[in-house]
């Protein structure tokens, strides 16, 4: 039995350089975090082993405490040998990066700078594919196939790069691994890096997908894969959540019905209170609503916004209906009353344009919201 942490795209040093300070220093932080909390997982699980398949630096030329702290924390977990193979962001050929890394190595970490046979245990060989480049372009993994390893070794691929069913990497590139790699080159267990959500390809191909989210893209639950090899049996591949920082992509969708509460709705959109500290949200509103549901709506959007550690709010998918009704709640009669009538009027008038009825809907919206705060 061999046991093992797969995990890749730690992405250690990125800027997130499009958030405000406090959400890009802790988006900052969780990640420096998880070098050590990798290891506080594999001791936990009883493995031996970190295979980091890639990308654990987010470019190739971090911030020099970047790589000392990563290098230090791994340094803190003397029982567990890391085995860091570069990615795309991380290549072989990023010669400071790689120079700083072995300057700073502490002894239980082993480089795979180079495709060549590394022996992680007896009876157990990795078979790593580093990127040299940027974009290599070509299938790094055809080597694998005629890889020489002891009689009855147990053999372990690391890749980084797309499988040729997706069509994109994350980085737009060509797609080049193919997907039964692993069965053709005779692998125990195929661990890939660069798609940062995880994935299963087949019963030993995998994509840990990253630790921690970086886009609201992904919907898999960030973290790393827990791996059991035993001779001949297919591998037990168990993922274990590691993410401290959720991206949540919320979605509410009203209908415009008069006793719909929009409030309400969106309240139960949300994740739960004690989560939204650590949430960044992306919350998108379709459907219909009028003028006071809208009114209604935006009041709860922003008096829940300063819960998340960070906020975003997209409501261009939904659209106005108009009820007379509605307009009583500005007033009965008088100047008022007759510019909201007449904005509502233009914003249902077909013989407009689009812009033209939504610039009319849009003032109608700034009329109830004034009036209501009357
Ligand atoms: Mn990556």
């Amino acid at each position: 039995m061999f046991r093992f942490v797969h995990a890749s795209d730690l992405h250690l040093g990125k800027p997130f350089g499009r958030f405000p300070e406090a959400p890009r220093n802790l988006l900052q932080q969780a990640r420096a975090a998880l070098p050590a909390r990798m290891a506080e997982i594999a001791g936990t699980q009883g493995a031996g082993h970190v295979l980091l398949a890639g990308d654990t630096f987010d470019q190739t030329t971090p911030a020099p405490d970047v790589v000392r702290k990563a290098m230090n924390a791994i340094r803190g977990a003397p029982d567990i040998t890391f085995v860091l193979m570069p990615g795309n962001h991380d290549h072989a050929n990023a010669a400071e990066l790689w120079a700083q890394v072995a300057r700073d190595a502490p002894e239980n970490l082993r480089l795979a700078l180079e495709p060549v046979p590394l022996s992680l245990a007896p009876g157990v060989v990795l078979l790593p594919a580093p990127p040299s480049e940027r974009r290599p372009g070509r299938d790094l993994t055809e080597w694998f196939d005629t890889a020489p390893s002891p009689e009855g070794a147990l053999r372990v691929g690391l890749a980084h790069g797309s499988v040729t069913d997706f069509g994109t990497s994350e980085e737009g590139a060509s797609s080049v691994i193919p997907p039964d790699r692993a069965r053709r080159a005779g692998l125990a267990y195929l661990g890939l890096g660069d798609w940062h959500g995880q994935l299963r390809i087949g019963a030993e191909t995998w994509y840990s997908g990253a630790p921690e989210a970086d886009s609201f893209r992904h919907t898999a639950p960030p973290g790393v894969l827990l791996v059991e090899l035993a001779g001949g049996a297919s591998p037990a591949v168990t993922p274990l959540p590691t993410a401290t920082l959720h991206w949540t992509r919320a979605r509410l969708e009203l209908s415009g019905a008069p006793d719909e509460d929009p409030a309400a709705l969106h309240d139960a959109a949300l994740p739960p209170l004690a989560d939204r500290v650590s949430t960044l949200l992306d919350l998108r509103v379709t459907g219909r609503a009028g003028p006071l549901a809208r009114v209604a709506l935006t009041r709860a959007i922003a008096a829940a916004e300063p819960d998340f550690l960070w906020h975003a709010v997209d409501l261009d998918g939904l659209a106005a209906v108009h009820d007379t009704q509605d307009l009583d709640a500005i007033d009965r009669q008088g100047a008022l009353r007759a510019a909201a009538r007449a904005l509502s009027e233009e914003a249902a008038n077909p013989a407009h344009d689009p812009a033209t009825r939504e610039t009319a809907r849009a003032a109608l919206s700034y009329l109830f919201t004034y009036a209501l705060e009357e």
